[in-house]
């Protein structure tokens, strides 16, 4: 069975989410997806709308996706493809390049983004919405 591990926030799900993790499982049969808990977004500066055990189950709903774990900072990610067997790590490629020391261990595949959408587009527009 060929594994593929993909990492992120998954706030306020929208088509760049399901895009990316559609492909990502495409790209073998069993797709195990790292969220990120409400401590690490603090540390990556962000703060999601939903927390964490609600994008948990956002993401658990989605077809694409076969488990969800924890991502709690930025060095787990060797030990988690060890530890469960990744042959294929994945991301968007706004992070081209940031983990390919990932090589020694896995496949390592950064997808085109979907243009036009992100979270913090979504917040900004609603935002402006107020006014
Ligand atoms: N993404 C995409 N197209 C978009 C928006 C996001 O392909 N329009 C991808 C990102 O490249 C990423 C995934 O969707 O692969 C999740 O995006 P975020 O939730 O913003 O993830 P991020 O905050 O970048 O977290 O350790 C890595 C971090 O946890 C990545």
């Amino acid at each position: 069975m060929r594994k593929v591990i993909t990492y992120g926030t998954y706030d306020l799900l929208h088509v760049g989410h399901i895009n990316l993790l559609r492909r990502a499982r495409e790209l073998g049969d069993y797709l195990v997806v790292v969220l990120s808990t409400d401590e690490f977004n603090a540390i990556k500066n962000k703060k999601a709308y939903h927390p964490y055990e609600d994008r948990k189950k956002i993401l658990e709903s989605i077809k694409y996706v076969d488990e969800v774990l924890p991502e709690y900072n930025w060095e787990q990610k060797i030990d988690d493809v060890r530890n469960n067997d990744i042959d294929v790590f994945v991301m968007g490629d706004d992070w081209k390049g940031k983990f390919d020391f990932l090589k020694d261990y896995c496949e390592v595949v950064y997808l085109p983004r979907t243009e036009g959408i992100s979270t913090t587009k979504i917040k900004n527009d609603l935002n402006l919405k107020k006014e």
